[in-house]
């Protein structure tokens, strides 16, 4: 009788404990895997490291690619998935279609995804659609961006004259959102002309021989919009080179040192820094809320911008936009 007891209490001791383990949920293992090697992804991963070491998760990180891209990408997330440990996969998809499928393979296998920068189909992830399947989108509001960027274009213009879009992809989330959304703030002005938008690939070499081109073609254009740091990077080398520094304003995105530094030089004339730290933070402290404490997590999470100018670059409170690596 005594022993059918001991069974009993011991039997209520071990579902009670069970039930604060599930209550409790498990830790998460994470897997960032960036979609290329730049300083703004690198910042992404700074903020994911920390936030990691914060909480005491374990965290694994794949390699940085060269290029951008569904071929070098997904082979990489593929590894990854297959490794077999990982419970969260966070990444920055390298196109709006080709990474639905592979993505939603990994997430069948019992991975969940958390895409941050960028994301699938169109981003809306709240109705049910082939690519609602991630837990969230953690990223700017690129439109919004791009929408500020042409007004402050065009106040810089003088609201006349040619303009010129260097870009990467037709099919990245992020800088077609920010062209969007620069045409759209751009056609309130009837005497703004944009004369081009071009793609480079996220190469920087071909950015600048494109904006080259883009200069030769029509020696009158008067702005230029870079749309990502490789971009805005070869926009305004050109534009120096072809000895056109301060005739020809230059909006960029993206806080490197190198385009702030050029900012100072009077190379470019608008830096909008994202906030990739917060990015990093935000992705892995909902991935804990989801894995350890049941929370549900919001689809859509916007982490703001910041505009550098001549005027605010050496403000203090400004320094922690630069992307320092
Ligand atoms: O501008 C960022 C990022 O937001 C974009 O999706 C791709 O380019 C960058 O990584 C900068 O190189």
């Amino acid at each position: 009788k005594k022993f059918l007891v001991l069974l009993l209490v011991c039997a209520f001791g071990v579902s009670l404990l069970s039930v604060a383990a599930l209550a409790q949920g498990k830790k998460p293992k994470i897997a960032w895997c960036p979609a290329i090697s730049d300083p703004f992804y690198y910042m992404i991963g700074k903020g994911i490291e920390d936030k990691c070491k914060e909480l005491g998760l374990e965290l694994f990180v794949a390699e940085y690619p060269k290029a951008w891209g569904p071929e070098v990408q997904v082979p990489i997330l593929e590894a990854v998935a297959a490794r077999g440990d990982i419970d969260v996969i966070i990444t920055g998809p390298t196109s709006k279609e080709a990474l639905i499928a592979p993505l939603k393979r990994i997430y069948d296998s019992g991975i969940e995804i958390i895409t941050v920068d960028t994301y699938i189909g169109d981003g809306d992830y709240s109705k049910p659609s082939e690519y609602s399947f991630p837990l969230t989108f953690i990223g700017t509001d690129n439109f919004q961006g791009g929408v500020e960027i042409a007004h402050r274009l065009a106040e810089m213009i003088g609201k006349k004259g040619k303009v010129f879009v260097e870009t990467t992809n037709p099919d990245v989330s992020s800088v077609v959102e920010r062209v969007e959304g620069f045409k759209k703030g751009i056609s309130e002005y009837p005497d703004i002309e944009l004369v081009g938008v071009e793609y480079c690939l996220d190469i920087q070499e071909k950015a600048q021989q494109q904006v080259a081109a883009a200069l030769q073609a029509n020696p009158d254009i008067v702005g230029i919009f870079g749309t990502n740091l490789y971009s805005a990077q070869g926009a305004y080398q050109a534009v120096v080179n072809a000895g056109l520094k301060g005739a020809v304003k230059i909006a960029s995105w993206d806080a490197t040192e190198d385009l702030i530094k050029a900012l100072r030089e009077g190379k470019v004339d608008l830096v909008l820094a994202q906030k990739p730290y917060e990015m990093g933070t935000l992705a892995v402290e909902w991935a804990y809320k989801y894995f350890v404490e049941g929370q549900e997590v919001p689809k859509r999470i916007v982490p703001g911008f910041f505009f550098f100018t001549r005027e605010n670059v050496d403000d203090p409170e400004a320094q922690q936009y630069i992307y320092k690596v």
